[in-house]
């Protein structure tokens, strides 16, 4: 028979059904059991297993010693007769007549990909294409993919205009620590740490509902468990409306996303019982949540940032998604909107009872104030002419938020390490592959 690699079929499009057809499949040499006379090839694809069966004194003896001798992950294609098999994963076998060795992998292999034998983290990120083939790894990154088309489908869905801004920038915006240099011909530049000041600036443009989902770039020195160097951001921007607008539509965002993955056939692949949340969510201001850490034992004092130890106390007291509101505008950007006689601002962080998720507020829109609020925060307005500009020509009320993309995915699967769910991080360390 002739071997064809183009019309090769995936392993879940054959069953017991064709018993008797010629097939042909390719993929990895996933597994090898000899049981002397008896040869298994488990052979993986994208969509999962095939079963290669050879009998000894049956297959003609060159095959038979290709098929033991081919290395584990190699990539083969095999043409063969389908046989009904119970036993065998999908219900069926392959009876072998060819086999093409289209890469060899070496012998010694970086990872068990079969999950029987578990690597650090570590081992698994330098061998990411590697570890790429496991089951539970490969499910990770169908969900993530699935969770950011869910993501456009509901802001599509409610009018918004997907947006590319630049992330080569001359500013920052969350604070000047956390900056990347680079060079950019005669003049310093920055990676962008968000694209704040231009969903903001679009919001003088009419377009009234912008998002974007694109790379953040955070220069943080912290080796922690849920911060990267590169990190994926959703960021909203809505004009004419209040921060509790934009609140609402986050929550109902969380709450798409889960009850859509709640969905997902391959959740069981990763123990995963997935619980949607019910919406509103729990708001508490800054102050109450202060009043329950001390009431706690923690030592925390007004105008001090949440750590992650006064973040779990909150989280398992409240045990679900909550909002924390009304910051002191010490802790928050220069463009969160003050409340009005009073030193916190309309700003608010999205949590789950594990960690922050997204933060967000109400935008100061008077040019004057924001002038001063620039000014307050130490920076200079020079650098910010281009995104005060906007504010000189007409700038309606707005208000917006930016969510970690792998924190959301974090908390829905339970994953403790967040470079788990990125293909391949950027942390203080990592910086290939
Ligand atoms: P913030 O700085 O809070 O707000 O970032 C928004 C969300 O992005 C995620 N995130 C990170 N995830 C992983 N590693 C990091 N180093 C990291 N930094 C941030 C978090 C966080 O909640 N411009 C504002 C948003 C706005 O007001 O619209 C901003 O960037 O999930």
């Amino acid at each position: 028979m002739k071997l064809s690699i183009e019309n090769r079929r995936y392993s879940h499009e054959i069953t017991a059904k064709n018993d008797g057809k010629e097939v042909s499949i390719a993929g990895w040499v996933h597994e090898k059991r000899d049981l002397g006379g008896v040869f298994f090839l488990i052979v993986r694809d994208r969509e999962g297993f095939a079963q290669v069966t050879l009998h000894k004194g049956e297959v003609e003896r060159e095959l038979f010693e290709q098929a033991r001798k081919v290395p584990r992950e190699s990539v083969v294609a095999i043409g063969g007769v389908v046989k009904g098999e119970e036993k065998a994963p999908g219900g069926y076998e392959i009876l072998p007549e060819r086999m093409e060795v289209l890469s060899a992998a070496s012998h010694v292999l970086p990872l068990d990909t079969t999950g029987k034998v578990g690597a650090e983290l570590d081992t698994r990120l330098d061998a990411r294409f590697m570890d790429l083939r496991t089951e539970r790894t490969k499910h990770i990154f169908i969900i993530r993919s699935r969770v950011l088309n869910v993501i456009r489908e509901f802001l599509g869905d409610r009018g918004f205009i997907e947006i590319n801004t630049p992330k080569i920038v001359s500013a920052a915006t969350e604070g000047g620590t956390a900056l990347f240099p680079i060079s950019y011909f005669e003049r310093e530049a920055f990676l962008n740490q968000s694209p704040q000041l231009y969903k903001q600036m679009l919001m003088a443009s009419g377009f009234d509902r912008v998002y974007e989902i694109a790379p953040i770039f955070r220069a943080e020195e912290h080796d922690t468990t849920k911060h990267l160097n590169e990190a994926t951001s959703v960021d909203v921007e809505v004009a004419f409306v209040s921060a509790e607008e934009v609140m609402r539509i986050l929550e109902e965002l969380i709450t798409f996303v889960y009850s859509n993955l709640a969905l997902y056939p391959d959740l069981n692949s990763l123990k995963l019982q997935l619980e949607v949340p019910k919406i509103p969510f729990m708001r508490i201001t800054y102050e109450k949540a202060l009043e329950l850490l001390v009431e706690a034992g923690e030592q925390i004092e007004w105008g001090d940032d949440l750590s992650t130890s006064a973040e779990h106390i909150l989280g398992e007291r409240i045990g679900e998604h909550y909002f924390i509101t009304e910051w002191p505008c010490a802790i928050k950007p220069f463009y969160a909107q003050p409340l009005e006689g009073k030193d916190t601002c309309n700003a608010f962080d999205l949590m789950h009872p594990r960690l922050e998720l997204a933060s967000g507020s109400q935008r100061i829109h008077s040019y004057e104030l924001l002038k001063q609020s620039i000014e307050s925060k130490g920076l200079g307005t020079a650098s910010f002419e281009f995104y005060l500009n906007a504010f000189q020509y007409g700038m309606p009320p707005h208000a917006g938020w930016g969510l970690g993309v792998e924190r959301l995915l974090m908390s829905m699967l339970g994953i403790d390490n967040v470079r788990e769910v990125v293909l391949f991080p950027r942390d203080r360390r990592r910086l290939t592959p």
